[in-house]
């Protein structure tokens, strides 16, 4: 790697953030069992306490998403308060469309309008709390779908959306977006109503510039090319936000980039190539569940991942990479790729890490500072499922 690539990969990589999902803190599971921790957060405000300690050591991760109703408090103004006193920064707000007996048949595509308005009702709660709390990004998940041919129109259904979802972004102040998650199945497995990034664009064209599309990493059939996707909507200026993870077999909310850490180089090479690490609006968040693993290491690791990945594409040889494309040189092309992937990239970051006053290694600084065995001690008093009960 030359000196320049070197001190411009180490620039960049400095102003990078991630965003913490806060449900990565407290206890989750899946449909069959949720595993409680020592120490898990009980509430909100330690849910920040705990993503506070990821930014804490790792240095680039300064806001955490929060899901309304998950996170509910009396007073949202005094956690911002919190937040900012430990440090970090309220991020997306996630509406909740997915746990009233109400939306059974849907929420914002619901047949029964007096539903709808309840489900859009929510969202003008969910802009207050980005009023209360600073936030600027509306996130969106659609869990509306059918299960069996026949069981609704699907056309009317989109109508019924396009207009909600019109009526949800006329809430929003300047200065706000409303970012559109898409998933291709569950809760729904005929037809989901936002089932992938065209779905979900249309829908932002419709509504207006500060509508985009989310890309969760999870939501994809097996062997979709999500750089590609990364790569179209970057070229309209409609990739709002990534919902980082990893999948297997499903949307299983796994570390990023612990399945397929090529796949996570490829992401991030699209991004880089296209300049969008800063500065192009694209929120670079996760949205994880640590069921079995401790959660403020899962935090951290998930960092980390993020950070070796960009600091690989930002290693790539654009120079080289566009004379062997223009060539045909099709070997020599991949190969500028593959050559970045296997950099080992751990010393430069810790050397990053270094120039900012932090330890070298995140996981192994929090590991030593006792902060889990205090929470352990601590938090007694039960723990709180927020998901999968
Ligand atoms: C749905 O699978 C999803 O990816 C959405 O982003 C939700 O907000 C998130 O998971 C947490 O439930
Ligand atoms: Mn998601
Ligand atoms: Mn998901």
């Amino acid at each position: 790697m030359t000196t320049d690539l070197r001190a411009r990969a180490l620039a960049a990589l400095a102003e990078q953030t991630i965003e913490l999902p806060s449900w990565a803190f407290g206890n989750s599971g899946t449909r069959f069992k949720v595993f409680g921790q020592p120490g898990v957060a009980r509430d909100p405000f330690e849910k920040i306490e705990d993503a506070a300690q990821v930014h804490r050591y790792t240095g680039a991760a300064p806001r955490v998403s929060l899901h309304v109703p998950w996170d509910l408090v009396d007073d949202f103004a005094k956690l911002a308060a919190h937040a900012a006193d430990l440090g970090v920064s309220i991020g997306a707000i996630n509406s909740n469309l997915f746990q009233d007996d109400d939306y059974r048949l849907g929420s914002l595509t619901h047949p029964d309008e007096a539903v709808r308005d309840k489900a859009i009702a929510h969202h003008a709660r969910c802009v207050d709390v980005m009023r209360a709390t600073g936030s600027t990004d509306l996130k969106l998940w659609l869990p509306d779908g059918t299960n069996y041919a026949g069981q609704d129109d699907l056309r009317g259904r989109q109508d019924r959306l396009a207009d909600s979802l019109q009526q949800v972004y006329a809430l929003l102040d300047p200065g706000m977006r409303l970012l559109l998650e898409y998933k291709f199945y569950e809760p729904y497995f005929y037809a989901m109503d936002i089932p992938d990034w065209g779905t979900s664009l249309l829908h932002c064209l419709a509504l207006g510039e500060q509508a985009t599309v989310v890309l969760d990493t999870g939501h994809h059939a097996p062997g979709t090319n999500i750089e590609f996707i990364v790569m179209q909507l970057l070229r309209v200026g409609r990739l709002g936000a990534f919902d980082f993870n990893s999948r297997y077999y499903g949307d299983d909310d796994l570390i990023v980039g612990s399945a397929d850490p090529f796949q996570l180089f490829r992401i991030m090479n699209e991004i880089v190539a296209a300049d969008a690490l800063t500065g192009a609006g694209v929120n670079f968040m996760l949205d994880q569940c640590h069921n079995i693993e401790p959660k403020i290491p899962g935090q951290i690791r998930s960092v980390q991942n993020v950070q070796e990945a960009t600091a690989k594409a930002l290693l790539v040889d654009r120079e080289a990479l566009a004379a062997a494309q223009s060539s045909g040189d099709v070997l020599a092309a991949h190969g500028a790729l593959t050559d970045a992937f296997s950099t080992d990239v751990r010393p430069l970051l810790a050397e990053l890490r270094e120039s900012k006053g932090l330890d070298p290694d995140p996981y192994a600084a929090y590991a030593r500072s006792g902060h889990a065995e205090r929470i352990a001690r601590e938090r007694v008093g039960g723990t709180q499922a927020s998901w999968g009960a």
